[in-house]
């Protein structure tokens, strides 16, 4: 019989205190990679299942449970650095009711500091940095036939007290090469995980990474998973991938969740002209730089169904984007969005607020670059430093940190940038976003975007419920902003 491999996405908190109103109208996307590794697992004989904590409404306590009953030989949990406790916790809660059961992490957190992790929690027992699915096989076969761990790159694993690392896996070339990641093992998929309100024009909704990989070294950005090296599945296979997502859960919308998704133009070329041959009437988003964007190619993609793209604009400060080692400046932003807007495309604009140099100036400036371009949507997350970004290690070294983990989910103020508080930190964020939604064009975009497709409706009303909420009670008690605990920040 095959052994079972139970794959864990775990709960963490996805908000800060005094902001819980937002679950209403956040994302919910799956954890993809566990798809990727499910397939992989399945397609070498074992026997993979899949637990997302968040959508099945799971906390540590109930997912522990859950793996009881099912005493798989394997677990495998993927760690993004806000989710690094809560695994902790469940991966102690598997080892003393199961101690024959082997837990393995991977993802974010581990490709950039596995060898810490698994240094200072023993209940993790081996760790897989970087792409995932060959190394799960290699590991499983080498755990059933008595292989030699040393010989899996990639891995980091324990001999008697010792830690060893392997040399890393060299890149995978060919993603094609990949089963198609599987969407049937995810619980409740699709309607278990709908995209942020207003984020997408109509369901089911699916996600797709068609790439890996990114040259650039944006300063807040971690890239150790995937690398500086762009890979890409072939437009025909993604197409494939779409066909097999409609026919069988009725899809109509993608979201492309890669770094780069205009790395290629003759990529994305291909894969508009297969999309209008196909004449699937799918709706899909995607993010890209400012700097790859013309019109040719954007109203080529607005015809094969694009219908928003997400630029990682950051702020309306020039200063600081030099500061955070972006490439473009406002000046070319302005551009893209501009063109994009034209070309029919909606376009969210990716912002951070407290990056090291934020100053109530470049807050002003952020607020009037928001206020002049024409976005639809504005995404923005409060400065935090991931390990595996090149910010970290400036900031602290090498050194690991675990104090903030469980507040780095871009929500929490976890560092202050000098001569500024948490407070005023607070109420730029709050002040931006309102300045940015009360725009009358913003606000009839919302409007006829709601009349359009009124199944946002329910969700704003929740939403708005408990933001009133979550005032009333920030007031009772004597608070400016709605933060109702303070975060002592790393600095
Ligand atoms: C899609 C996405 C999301 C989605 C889905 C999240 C998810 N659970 O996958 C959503 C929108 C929910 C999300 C949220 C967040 N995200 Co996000 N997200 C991404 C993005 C763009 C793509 C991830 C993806 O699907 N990749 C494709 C799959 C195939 O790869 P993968 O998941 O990494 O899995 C592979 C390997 O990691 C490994 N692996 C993974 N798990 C395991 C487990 C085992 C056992 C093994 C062996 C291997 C293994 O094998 C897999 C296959 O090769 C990445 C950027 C990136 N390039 O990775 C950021 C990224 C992962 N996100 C990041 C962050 C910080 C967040 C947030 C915590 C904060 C934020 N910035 O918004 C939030 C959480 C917010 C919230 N309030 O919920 C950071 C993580 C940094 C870190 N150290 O934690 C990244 C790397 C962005 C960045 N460049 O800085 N995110
Ligand atoms: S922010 Fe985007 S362009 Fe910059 S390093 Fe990260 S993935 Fe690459």
């Amino acid at each position: 019989m095959s052994q079972a491999i139970l794959l864990v996405d775990p709960p963490y908190d996805r908000v800060a205190p005094g902001y819980e109103f937002v679950r209403h109208v956040s994302n919910r996307a799956p954890a993809l990679g566990l798809l990727h590794l499910a397939a992989m697992a399945r397609e070498h004989g074992y026997d993979a299942s899949i637990v997302e904590s968040d959508a099945e409404g799971l906390d540590e306590d109930a997912v522990v449970r859950r793996i009881v009953e099912r005493a798989p030989r394997y677990v495998g949990i993927t760690l993004f650095t806000v989710g690094v406790w809560a695994s902790v916790k469940i991966a102690q809660g598997v080892k003393a009711a199961l101690p024959d059961t082997t837990v393995i992490v991977g993802g974010p957190h581990v490709s950039s500091m596995g060898r810490e992790t698994l240094e200072r929690f023993d209940c993790f027992d081996l760790a897989v940095v970087g792409e995932g699915e060959w190394a799960l096989v290699e590991l499983l076969r080498a755990l059933e036939g008595g292989g030699d761990l040393g010989a899996i790159s990639g891995l980091i694993w324990r001999e008697g007290d010792a830690l060893r690392e392997n040399p890393s896996r060299p890149i995978p070339q060919d993603l094609d090469d990949l089963p198609m990641p599987a969407w049937d093992l995810l619980p409740g998929f699709p309607e278990a995980y709908p995209p942020a309100i207003y984020d997408y024009p109509r369901g089911p909704v699916a996600t797709i990474a068609a790439s890996r990989g990114c040259p650039f070294h944006c300063k807040f950005c971690d890239t150790s998973t995937f690398g500086a090296r762009v890979r890409a599945y072939s437009p025909a296979k993604v197409v494939e991938m779409i066909q097999h997502l409609n026919a069988r859960w009725g899809v109509r919308h993608i979201m492309f969740v890669d770094d780069l998704f205009l790395a290629s133009r003759t990529r994305v070329t291909d894969f508009c002209e297969r999309l209008l041959a196909m004449g699937l009437r799918i709706t899909w988003t995607c993010t890209a730089r400012v700097d790859t964007v013309k019109p040719d190619i954007l109203a080529l993609m607005k015809r094969a169904g694009c219908w928003e793209i997400s630029f990682g604009l950051e702020t309306g400060s020039n200063e600081l984007l030099v500061k955070m080692d972006k490439a473009a400046r406002v000046e070319r932003s302005e551009l893209a969005v501009g063109w994009t807007h034209a070309a029919g495309i909606r376009t969210k604009g990716l912002f951070m607020l407290g990056y090291p140099g934020e100053t109530p100036e470049t807050i002003r400036a952020t607020r009037d670059f928001v206020r002049r371009i024409p976005m639809d949507i504005m995404n923005l997350t409060k400065f935090t430093p991931y390990p595996g970004s090149p910010i970290y290690v400036d900031l602290y070294g090498t050194k690991i940190r675990t104090d903030h983990w469980k507040k780095m989910n871009g929500m929490n103020f976890v560092f202050t940038p000098e001569g500024m508080t948490i407070e005023q930190l607070d109420r730029g964020y709050q002040k931006l976003l309102l300045d940015f939604y009360s725009r009358p064009q913003v606000m009839h975009h919302y409007a006829m975007l709601t009349l359009r497709h009124p199944t946002h409706l329910l969700r704003l009303a929740r939403f708005g419920l408990g933001y009133a909420g979550a005032k009333l009670r920030s007031l009772a008690a004597g608070r400016r902003g709605l933060l109702a605990e303070r975060v002592d920040t790393l600095n």
